[in-house]
């Protein structure tokens, strides 16, 4: 643990009492101008620090992604999850991608039948500088206001059921958004996150399959939260569609919705066979019944979503009365016109 991670620790351990800054320099063997310094850091990865002539503390409003705080709400899933947090990266996806790639953390094995062996490996970070969204886009990730982060997978399960895990990780999205905040959570197919008619979350699930076994070798489930607006509003090219869980500072937020999203994922995960959660990502898709534009690679056909079938695929009716069930891909909500 550095300094900083130290006089973080001793923060939180003083729970509602001040902790003098003379007492942390002694403790650490430090000038009074280095706890200072080091305060300054922590209030900008998310800290929120009173400073008095008692000392410092932590504040209502505080809200730091960190270890610490993400294993404090996992409570008894800490043991089955191993946790590298990061203030900044460039892809939590590019970079778990890359250690599973050479081997590492393969001692994470879901088993569909044994339902989870092993730990999850979990990369958390605070922004990403190159935050990727499906098909090459961008997925925008702002410093301190989100939660961006990726789990490695090796599911025993066959390629056309890796959508579950797409699938899975939106309804643990939901029931996670609902846990920590009062706000109702819904979906729109198949993995963007709605939080009062705005995407809050987006998932991304990157897989490498072993064709003798035809079953994948890693599946990396990657899943970004906008937990609050960023001080000066979304950027530009967002900010039609981008929305924030929280209208307001809560404390622990981001770590409660990491932490939360990973149990509700964990227990959906270990029984993926089961496809109940089917029932409640359809309940909670607002596609259903309204017309939309299914985008193709070259064209956009207009159709009417009309079911969510048990293998979570949207049932589109074109307008000349075929029917399709869409596995992955892309729609848009068609704009009536007034
Ligand atoms: C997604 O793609 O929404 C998947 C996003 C996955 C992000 C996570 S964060 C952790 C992990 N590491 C990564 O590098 N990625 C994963 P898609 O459905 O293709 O949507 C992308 C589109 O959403 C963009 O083209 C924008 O229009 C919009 N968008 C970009 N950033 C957004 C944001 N922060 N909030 C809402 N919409 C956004």
């Amino acid at each position: 643990m550095n300094t900083k991670q130290q006089i973080a620790q001793m923060l939180e351990e003083s729970g509602e009492g001040y902790v003098s800054g003379n007492s942390i320099a002694d403790r650490l063997d430090l000038t009074r101008a280095a706890v200072w310094k080091c305060i300054r850091q922590l209030e900008c990865e998310g800290y929120q620090i009173d400073s008095s002539r008692h000392g410092y503390r932590l504040g209502p409003q505080s809200d730091a992604l960190s270890e610490y705080y993400i294993d404090k709400y996992l409570d008894t899933l800490s043991d089955r999850i191993t946790l590298e947090v990061y203030q900044d990266i460039d892809s939590t996806n590019n970079y778990l991608k890359e250690t599973a790639a050479r081997g590492q953390h393969d001692n994470t094995h879901n088993d569909s039948k044994k339902n989870v062996t092993g730990s999850w490996h979990v990369v958390v970070a605070s922004a990403q500088s190159a935050g990727r969204g499906r098909r090459g886009r961008t997925f925008i990730s702002s410093a301190g206001t989100g939660v961006y982060m990726s789990v490695l997978l090796r599911p025993q399960i066959s390629p056309d059921k890796i959508t579950r895990i797409t699938t899975a990780a939106a309804v643990a999205a939901c029931r996670a958004i609902e846990s920590c905040t009062e706000e109702k959570a819904q979906i729109k197919w198949v993995n963007d996150v709605y939080v009062r008619g705005k995407k809050t979350c987006g998932i991304l699930t990157e897989a490498s399959m072993d064709l003798e076994s035809g079953v994948p070798d890693w599946v990396v489930m990657g899943i970004g939260f906008n937990v609050y607006e960023p001080e000066n509003g979304f950027p530009e090219e967002i900010k039609e569609i981008a929305g924030a869980i929280s209208t307001e500072k809560i404390r622990d937020l981001r770590s409660r919705i990491a932490a939360s999203f990973l149990k509700e994922f964990y227990s959906i995960v270990s029984n993926l066979e089961d496809a109940a959660y089917a029932d409640e990502y359809k309940s909670r898709s607002f596609l259903i019944g309204q017309d939309i534009n299914v985008i193709g690679s070259n064209s956009t056909r207009p159709a009417k979503a009309v079911d969510i079938d048990e293998e979570c695929r949207l049932i589109v009716e074109y307008e000349d009365g075929t029917k399709e069930a869409l596995f992955s891909g892309e729609v848009s909500v068609r704009v009536k016109k007034s």
